[in-house]
């Protein structure tokens, strides 16, 4: 049984919470025999493995680093016998990408995608002041009825070879945190809020849903100071002189959801909540009512050893060289990223455009994945997921739907699968933010799915994998594409644009891999951008160098980061800092 609820785990008088990260165990299965051979109740063999972290580059061989197949992670865990009464639940920040999951023993939850959390009641299973055991069951093969979309040969020794249709390593294991509740019987399951600035202040819309009918309470704190107060699961918080939450100055105020029966409180949440508005209007996006340009980066969820293992020192690395350059936005290519990210955006004031892990749809006239891979129901379950998880966030300002299908070649049935998801994302999201896909470099013209979408984000690479090199072309490419957008009369953003290029290397005048064409790269296509008034964002690809499967296009990986893969930046970087510092974070760019 899962408990429904995807909140993010706290502390508070109803409820406790303990980490299970650390070092647990670990076995390769590649027969696929654990589950019969009853593994779940202890792997015959292990070796030690950290939690969270990809488990691929621990490894030195070929064949334990690039293995494929099913694997397990096993650890125990202590359950005080003050919690009985309680329900024990174990929640897992994602497991990439099938995981099974049993407690001594016995099976409690499956959950498939690799990028989402997931959890499982555990209450009846559990045996209080003793060790238990927690295995974990994962799988990282690839198929064409999930997300992200591959393949997965099978070699004639048997051994099995990832195919992603994307171009990042398909990264594996436990990679977020592993956490142990405690939570009341009766609880808070989810809470949404919805902002509206009034002239004394402003409103939050909230509602909250319990599994129970005894009375709910919500408050909004300033620091120790209550603002604003409100009764049941429905209401709204008046919020006077409300402080906004704003691009490089967030204001959070702290939520308190009670249950209460009589005099007892049953449940209590609390979280940050920041009040800001943001929507498209007339061709520009407006935060608390102000037009901003977006700028910033495609990201990746990537380290040296870790993989895709959450790694705090990294993220808050990452925020601080975005503040440096003077970002204001990534988008979280091509999967949501772990919860924490979007934590230090609330508190940092920088925002997210929020996408799935829908890439590798597709890839030429010869399949139509619209018709030939069962997708669509996955799809919306991590598109569910995700804004379920990430819809109270003041940072996240736009959902993407996905990264780069093929919508040119059965431009038909490419609109008839992503427009319905373009609606479900409007209905589940409380705060009905933008809702955009990002294309890619196709004959536009046929594409008739982009330009429904509330934003055009168009990822184009004119002067790197077409007119290579030669950027007097590259902007007439641009240019007359900008054209063809123009007269759709949408707000169009670059969601991706970016040059390979090697740290270090240096030519005199702009040749491609140096860092001299990467500064001639941004130099000559952005000029191009500041000619348009409903331009009104830039995502250069990609914040940092980061790790794909080896081939004859990538040089130990994709290049195309402004930073090294260990954070170093490049010359075309420095040559952002200094446009970004000239184009003021609100209003229009002159
Ligand atoms: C793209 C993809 C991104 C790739 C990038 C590249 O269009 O969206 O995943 O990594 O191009 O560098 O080729």
């Amino acid at each position: 049984m899962n408990n429904k609820s995807l909140l993010y785990p706290v502390v508070s008088t109803s409820r406790r919470v303990v980490s299970l990260d650390g070092m647990w165990r670990f076995s390769f299965d590649a027969k696929s025999e654990g589950v019969e051979a009853n593994w779940a109740n202890g792997l015959p063999e292990s070796i030690s493995m950290p939690v969270p972290a990809s488990f691929c580059d621990f490894f030195t061989d070929k064949e334990s680093r690039e293995y494929c197949g099913d694997f397990w992670y096993e650890t125990d865990f202590f359950v005080p016998g003050e919690w009985s009464g309680k329900d024990i639940a174990i929640r897992f920040g994602s497991a990439t990408h099938h995981a099974r999951i049993f407690v001594n023993g016995v099976e409690v939850a499956q959950h498939e995608g690799g990028f989402l959390p997931f959890d499982a009641v555990v209450t009846d299973i559990v045996r209080y002041n003793q060790f238990n055991k927690l295995s974990v069951l994962l799988n990282n093969e690839l198929n064409e009825h999930m997300l992200p979309a591959g393949n997965t040969a099978v070699l004639s020794n048997g051994k099995k070879v990832a195919a992603p249709y994307f171009d990042f390593y398909n990264y594996a294991g436990i990679h977020r945190p592993v956490k142990l509740m405690a939570l009341p019987t009766e609880r808070i399951l989810d809470y949404s809020v919805k902002h509206r600035l009034t002239a004394e202040g402003a409103e939050v819309d909230y509602t909250v849903t319990t599994n129970g009918d005894h009375e709910v309470t919500v408050e909004l704190y300033d620091g120790a100071t209550k603002v604003a107060e409100a009764t049941g699961k429905e209401g709204t918080l008046v919020v006077k002189d409300a402080k906004l939450w704003n691009v490089h100055a967030a204001y959070l105020y702290n939520i308190v959801i009670r249950i209460h029966d009589g005099s007892a409180v049953v449940d209590e949440y609390t979280e940050k909540v920041g009040i800001r508005t943001f929507e498209i209007k007339d061709g520009h996006f407006l935060l608390n009512g102000k037009p901003v340009y977006l700028r910033g980066f495609g990201k990746h969820e990537d380290a040296d050893i870790r993989g895709r293992g959450l790694d705090l020192a990294t993220v808050k690395r990452d925020y601080e060289l975005m503040k440096w350059i003077g970002a204001n936005c990534f988008r979280t290519s091509h999967y949501p990223y772990a919860e924490e990210f979007y934590d230090l955006c609330d508190r940092e004031g920088i925002l997210v455009m929020d996408e799935t892990p829908a890439v590798g749809i597709g890839g030429g006239a010869a399949v139509n994945p619209y018709k030939e891979y069962p997708l669509a129901e996955h799809h919306r379950q991590v598109l569910v997921e995700m804004i379920h998880r990430d819809k109270n966030h003041p940072c996240v300002v736009l959902w993407s739907l996905g990264n780069e299908p093929d919508l040119e070649h059965f431009p038909q049935d490419a609109y008839d699968y992503w427009h319905p998801l373009y609606e479900l994302a409007h209905q589940l999201d409380p705060q009905d933010r933008p809702v955009t896909l990002v294309c890619c470099q196709n004959d536009y013209t046929k594409d008739i799915t982009t330009r429904t979408m509330d934003i055009v984000c168009i990822n184009r690479y004119y002067g790197w994998y077409n007119l290579s090199g030669d950027m007097d072309a590259a902007c007439y490419g641009l240019n007359q594409e900008l054209d063809f957008w123009a007269e759709q009369h949408k707000p169009v953003m670059m969601s991706e644009y970016g040059a390979d290029t090697v740290a270090g290397l240096h030519t005199a005048g702009a040749e491609m891999f140096s860092e001299e064409f990467q500064v001639e790269f941004y130099r000559r296509l952005d000029a191009e951008f500041d000619k348009r008034p409903w331009f009104v964002g830039e995502f250069v690809w990609n914040f940092a160098d980061y790790d794909t499967v080896q081939g004859p296009m990538r040089v130990d990986g994709n290049k195309k980061g402004l930073f090294t893969r260990d954070r170093r930046p490049k010359l075309g970087m420095h040559f952002l800092r200094q446009r970004w510092a000239e184009i003021p974070t609100f209003g229009f760019k002159e």
